[in-house]
């Protein structure tokens, strides 16, 4: 009988798989969930609806370990946390990079705190920092509020802040650039990408460039951003004082990383636009109806931005979509855009069953 090997090819984690453009050592204790390598799933009906031999993919962030993108700046940021000695960090969170920094802590030992906008986190992401254990604490204010509070605490005490004005944050959400060429086999025409504190759409330049830079890929694509209608002070051009939108992780009026997104469409002739409530959710449905994806409410806006913003898209591109969390950790959003009611039960019956199932 003919035997056959397995040889084991597990994947392993991002810093280990794109070392070579970190800024770490072989000293360097590297703390991974085995983040990163997302699934980038076709998207055929939202190919249908732009037409014109428009490729669609969805890059699939919710697949990491925590279920968000935030996992790629995380693994980074806490390693070189560990790194320099640190044993607490802190975040102000709109949800995802606190679910994130509470998962890598603990993994790490490292305590970890949390400010967020009282009444603004969806319920599973919160649910994750307590379940990994980090302390946390709400605020009658926004996210912008939470942020300028945990930046003057970690410039006071020996707490590092992990938010993206930590700059290892971008250096990990770059490997996302890396890993769409990887997979496509170069770069697509465009990358489409919500925006909230613009630190994701400035990560994903930087891994462009620096690809294109070592000579990988050839060009770079045009970074197409999409802020929520209510949020969008990219596009608006000055901070939003009180953002609204339904889309919570990107409820955010002044972004940390303005400029550099500002620098990354401008170098990549992008756009930055806005997409409002009801364009995202129509989105949210058909990715998790007809894609088989249901993302966090932040991330149908970059279908809902392609779709709108169609006209500017040439004929034959390839486009990949970021969708940039798990739909999982905001139940309330999907079961209300359902439609569907209560849900009451009928006896355990078969009649009863087809007859409420509409099957007679
Ligand atoms: C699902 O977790 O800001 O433009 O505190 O969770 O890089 O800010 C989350 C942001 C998009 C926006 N999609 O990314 C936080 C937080 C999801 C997000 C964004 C976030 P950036």
């Amino acid at each position: 009988m003919q035997t056959t090997t397995l040889s084991a090819n597990r994947w392993p984690g991002l810093i280990e798989r794109y070392r070579a453009f970190l800024p770490v050592t072989a000293e360097t204790p590297v703390i991974t969930l085995m983040e990163g390598n997302t699934p980038l799933v076709p998207a055929p009906a939202v190919e249908r609806l732009i037409g014109r031999g428009v490729k669609v993919f969805v890059k699939t962030e919710g697949a990491n370990p925590t279920g968000s993108f935030k996992d790629r700046g995380m693994t980074m940021a806490i390693t070189k946390a560990v790194e320099a000695g640190s044993e607490a960090v802190i975040c102000a969170s709109t949800g995802n990079t606190s679910a994130s920094m509470a998962a890598y802590a603990g993994r790490a030992g490292l305590r970890s705190y949390l400010v967020f906008p009282h009444g603004y986190v969806a319920a599973g992401k919160l649910a994750q920092a307590l379940a990994h254990g980090s302390n946390l604490l709400p605020i009658s204010g926004n996210f912008d509020a939470a942020l300028a509070i945990v930046r003057e605490i970690s410039a006071t005490l020996p707490i590092t802040l992990v938010n993206s004005v930590n700059p290892f944050r971008l250096e990990g959400q770059k490997t996302a650039g890396f890993e769409v060429c990887d997979q496509l086999g170069g770069p697509p025409d465009i990358l489409a990408i919500p925006v909230g504190n613009a630190g994701n759409i400035s990560a994903y330049w930087k891994g462009f460039s620096e690809y294109k830079a070592k000579g990988f890929v050839d060009r770079t694509p045009q970074m197409w951003g999409f802020q929520a209608d209510g949020a969008a002070p990219i596009v608006r051009g000055e901070p939003v004082e009180n953002p609204q939108t339904i889309a919570t992780a990107i409820r955010i009026g002044k972004p940390t990383s303005w400029h550099l997104a500002t620098a990354a469409l401008a170098e990549s002739q992008g756009r930055i636009e806005a997409v409002t409530d009801g364009e995202i959710l129509e989105a949210y449905k058909l990715l998790a109806r007809e894609v088989g994806v249901v993302g966090d409410p932040a991330s149908p806006a970059s279908v809902a931005g392609i779709t709108k913003f169609a006209a500017f898209i040439p004929d034959g591109s390839t486009i990949v979509c970021v969708t940039t969390g798990h739909g999982l950790k905001d139940p309330d959003t999907a079961v209300k855009t359902s439609g569907v009611g209560e849900l009451t039960p009928v006896a355990a019956d078969l009649d009863a069953v087809k007859r409420a199932l509409g099957l007679n």
